[in-house]
């Protein structure tokens, strides 16, 4: 009776002296600066998607002048609706819109221009494209977020005062008119060229000084609190420096914000953040579907893939940033079809990655808990409670968390995130697998932040260990995920360069490739791909990737090769131009462009003389000014002295819309010197290229 009693007594006791030191223990001093409650909850987000759709999609431009009519904005089938069900059944949370471009054409009828859709015959001027967005999003549960330009090709007064009072009274417009907005977003792009109400002059502004920046943001701040503004500097977001959907694997967000303006030219400085930042400026990545950010149908083979897509977010949600994917809504206003599957792959894709975290029941252990307090201690990492942390003493920084498996598990993902409200602090960590009996590192990485995700070939462990070298104080962990992504199981690429070596890619790792060579499907017990081979004979490559103790398959890739391009030369007569080599490198992204006054010959010395039935142009694929031409002759010649009439002479249809590898054939004829006349430029800057040059052979 008395020892029950007494085991009672030392029961509370205990629970008292938990209660005791847990409430005694201090919680880490939060490490400056610190996000503010907008940007908490803008950093929920993550993934929201763009919309550039405005006057350039029915002028083929990505900068318009200012000069264009409004007669031109018409289109045929916009549907709001449709643009947030595929941003919604991507897993987007918000979209913003392109309000008012460069060109200064704007897509809600403002009191205070002419300039708008309501001089366009959509609708019959009666339309207001924002109007119908707020709807939509609203329907879907959809954020609404406004890109307003500060720069104005349109406008007469841009350059002097006059003109901010008109886009301070814009920017009153759109953020009283449409409902709460989370995010304005102010471009860097600023101030040059333009049609400015007739003048057709350039003109050039003081981008520290003109937008009296300080009171633009205070009107965005009193008008929609909650509102998160980008631009290169912030205030509340910045830009991560590149356009191509990807943030530095070191990335912290505070930034020394004051350094910087919206259009500075130290942007490349703001793409890691900076460890001594003074302000919580958190980086955003913006990247397109396509190369282009508006609509243009010669980029309709070029949407984003999966593996792109996938790689973007990587490289983006997974480096602590958040992702602004660009949709360039088509001129029937509506998300292209080709876009829309592509993002939901990638939604689809994301889904399964995260599916099932694997941390499950393991057990949590930390080398150090913040004052032996249960509130601090590891297990919190694995408790889905945002809010609460592993922490340990303040004196404690170089430390360690070990997940320890009930059995061996499989995973090619690890997930961690800091609590950012007491700011972000880890300079330095390393991965470890207890794998084999032994700890192998599988990271050495930098910053955490919001959020990090490490992706890493499959590894079987019973242990894995997180070790933080260093910190600017204590760490303090919210989160830690572990999963294992199902493999990626797109078709490869498959490629020839000039020697006739053939190399094919899949996507992920851990995945096999098989392929044929004599046309037939290839299978699991086809030819297996380690490594590039020789192929100089022509042929057609098949192959196909599979996941390892799978049934999964991907679609068959095709790829056919002529004879080697091995001997090929190109005599003249641009011998000297160094990018020739890259029309036979076999790699359609670079080109050999030239701006000279047509006819531009290309003569080539084939090495062999060969029958000769055919030829394949692929033009230039670049997105700025790519070199294009749309008539060509073609000339066979046995010495490459006398080259008689062309084989071949005509055009290439629709070749300025659709880019793609063009395929000629004529009658037979024997020849060793090729010449491939280029006639006309499609673009008026009069630029002629190749990207790849083949011929085709009996
Ligand atoms: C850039 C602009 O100049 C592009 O046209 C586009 O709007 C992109 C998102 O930002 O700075």
């Amino acid at each position: 009776m008395i020892i029950r009693f007494m085991n009672k007594l030392f029961f509370l006791f205990s629970v008292f002296a938990l209660i005791y030191s847990c409430s005694k223990v201090e919680p880490p001093k939060p490490v400056l600066p610190l996000p503010t409650d907008r940007q908490l909850a803008w950093h929920e987000l993550e993934y929201y998607a763009f919309v550039h759709f405005n006057m350039n999609t029915f002028t083929n431009m990505e900068w318009g002048l200012g000069n264009e009519s409004p007669q031109l904005f018409n289109p045929t089938e916009l549907d709001c609706r449709q643009w947030a069900r595929v941003c919604k059944d991507a897993g987007m949370k918000g979209i913003i819109l392109t309000a008012k471009h460069h060109d200064g054409f704007c897509l809600w009828p403002s009191a205070y221009t002419e300039h708008s859709v309501k001089n366009s015959p959509w609708k019959n001027g009666k339309g207001d494209v924002v109007r119908e967005l707020a709807g939509a999003c609203k329907e879907y549960d959809l954020k609404l977020g406004i890109y307003l330009s500060p720069w104005d090709r349109n406008h007469a007064d841009y350059g002097k005062p006059e003109y901010i009072t008109y886009f301070r009274k814009q920017l009153h417009e759109l953020l009283t008119n449409y409902g709460e907005v989370f995010e304005v977003w102010f471009d860097g792009a600023n101030g040059g060229t333009g049609y400015y109400g007739g003048a057709n002059e350039e003109r050039r502004i003081d981008r520290q000084t003109y937008y009296d920046w300080e009171n633009t943001q205070n009107i965005v701040r009193e008008l929609q609190p909650n509102a998160c503004m980008f631009s290169d500097n912030g205030p509340d977001i910045r830009w991560v420096g590149n356009e191509e959907g990807w943030a530095m694997e070191t990335n912290w967000s505070p930034i020394r914000k004051d350094e910087y303006y919206p259009g500075t030219p130290k942007y490349v400085e703001l793409r890691e953040g900076q460890i001594d930042g003074t302000h919580w400026v958190p980086s955003e990545v913006d990247v397109s579907i396509r190369p282009g950010w508006y609509y243009h149908k010669s980029e309709d083979h070029q949407v984003k893939t999966l593996p792109q897509l996938l790689d973007i977010y990587y490289n983006s949600i997974g480096r602590n940033s958040s992702l602004l994917i660009n949709f360039p809504v088509d001129t029937r206003g509506l998300i292209h079809e080709k876009d829309a599957e592509q993002i939901l792959k990638l939604g689809e894709a994301i889904k399964s990655d995260f599916e099932n975290d694997l941390i499950g029941d393991a057990k949590i252990t930390a080398s150090n808990v913040r004052g032996g307090s249960k509130k601090y201690q590891a297990k919190n990492v694995a408790d889905s409670n945002p809010e609460s942390f592993w922490a340990t003493d303040d004196s404690v920084i170089v430390s360690s968390i070990t997940i320890d498996f009930a059995e061996p598990t499989e995973f090619n993902r690890f997930l961690v995130q800091e609590n950012i409200r007491l700011g972000q602090r880890v300079k330095e960590f390393t991965l470890e697998a207890f794998t084999e009996n032994e700890w192998k590192q599988i990271a050495a990485q930098t910053t955490i932040g919001r959020k990090r995700i490490l992706r890493f070939p499959n590894i079987v462990a019973s242990r894995l260990r997180m070790n933080i070298l260093d910190s600017k104080a204590c760490p303090v962990i919210s989160n830690i995920g572990i999963y294992k992504a199902p493999k990626v199981i797109v078709e490869p690429i498959i490629q020839r360069n000039k020697n006739g070596e053939v190399s094919i890619e899949g996507f992920d790792s851990d995945i096999h490739i098989f392929y044929t060579l004599d046309g037939s499907t290839p299978t699991t017990k086809s030819l297996k791909y380690s490594e590039p081979f020789l192929l100089n004979e022509k042929s057609t490559v098949k192959a196909i990737v599979t996941e390892p103790d799978s049934e999964k398959s991907s679609p068959v890739a095709t790829a056919f090769f002529d004879v080697s391009k091995e001997k090929w030369e190109v005599i003249g007569p641009f011998r000297s131009v160094e990018q020739t080599q890259y029309i036979f490198d076999g790699k359609p992204e670079t080109a050999w462009v030239l701006k000279n006054k047509p006819p531009v010959d290309v003569i080539v010395d084939l090495g062999d003389t060969l029958n000769l039935t055919g030829f394949t142009y692929l033009p230039d694929q670049g997105r700025w000014n790519p070199g294009i031409t749309n008539r060509y002759e073609l000339y066979i010649s046995s010495d490459g002295i006398n080259w008689g009439k062309p084989v071949s002479e005509g055009e290439f249809a629709n070749i300025k819309n659709s880019p793609i590898l063009q395929k000629k054939e004529f009658d037979l004829i024997n020849g060793r010197f090729v010449k491939f006349r280029m006639l006309s430029p499609v673009e008026e800057n009069g630029r002629l290229g190749i990207a790849e040059f083949g011929i085709i052979t009996l």
